[in-house]
């Protein structure tokens, strides 16, 4: 089971805490698909992508992106069964929207640079040791059911 010190349950419910879930969810999903284009693929049936401007603007991925934050809130709630909580969802990724599971590092690596831009100088690295110890659990239980 994964350990946490008080220092790091406070700074990643810090961070929490000061993320605008409908511009920082969108924010990082639109740079996913633009600094990763591949990962466009799954996102087929959500409009105009054309390029990043669109996807920047794109009504359907602000949503999902937002979607995507609050998924993220499950964790948060449960930092002690990250696992767990995320078992159906990782079923969900794998079995049916066949999502490539590195794909979930990628989309990881765009919050930390949005969460970066916005808390700037109060991003410091032990924050950012936090979320990274955060994410990487995260992603390691979405991933966990792909066989
Ligand atoms: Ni993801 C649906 C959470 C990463 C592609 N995703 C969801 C849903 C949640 C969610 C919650 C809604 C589930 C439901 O309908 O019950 N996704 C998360 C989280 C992460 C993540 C917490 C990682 C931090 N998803 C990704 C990545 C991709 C992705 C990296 C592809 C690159 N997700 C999808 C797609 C859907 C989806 C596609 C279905 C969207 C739809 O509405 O059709």
């Amino acid at each position: 089971m994964v350990e946490w010190t008080d220092d790091e349950r406070a700074a990643i419910n810090t961070i929490f805490s000061k993320l605008d879930y409908d511009s920082v969810g969108p924010e990082a999903l639109s740079r996913c698909l633009i600094v990763y284009p591949w990962t466009q693929r799954y996102f087929g049936g959500f409009g105009n992508l054309y390029n990043a401007e669109a996807i920047m603007c794109n009504p359907m991925i602000a949503a999902h992106g937002t979607l995507v934050l609050h998924g993220l809130d499950r964790a948060l709630k449960n930092m002690d069964d990250i696992k767990n909580t995320y078992a159906a969802l990782s079923e969900l990724h794998s079995e049916k929207l066949h999502v490539d599971p590195d794909n979930f590092r990628l989309l990881a690596d765009c919050l930390v640079v949005v969460i970066a831009g916005r808390m700037g100088y109060e991003f410091s690295p032990d924050m950012q040791a936090a979320f990274a110890k955060f994410l990487s659990v995260v992603v390691s239980a979405l991933g966990r059911q792909y066989h």
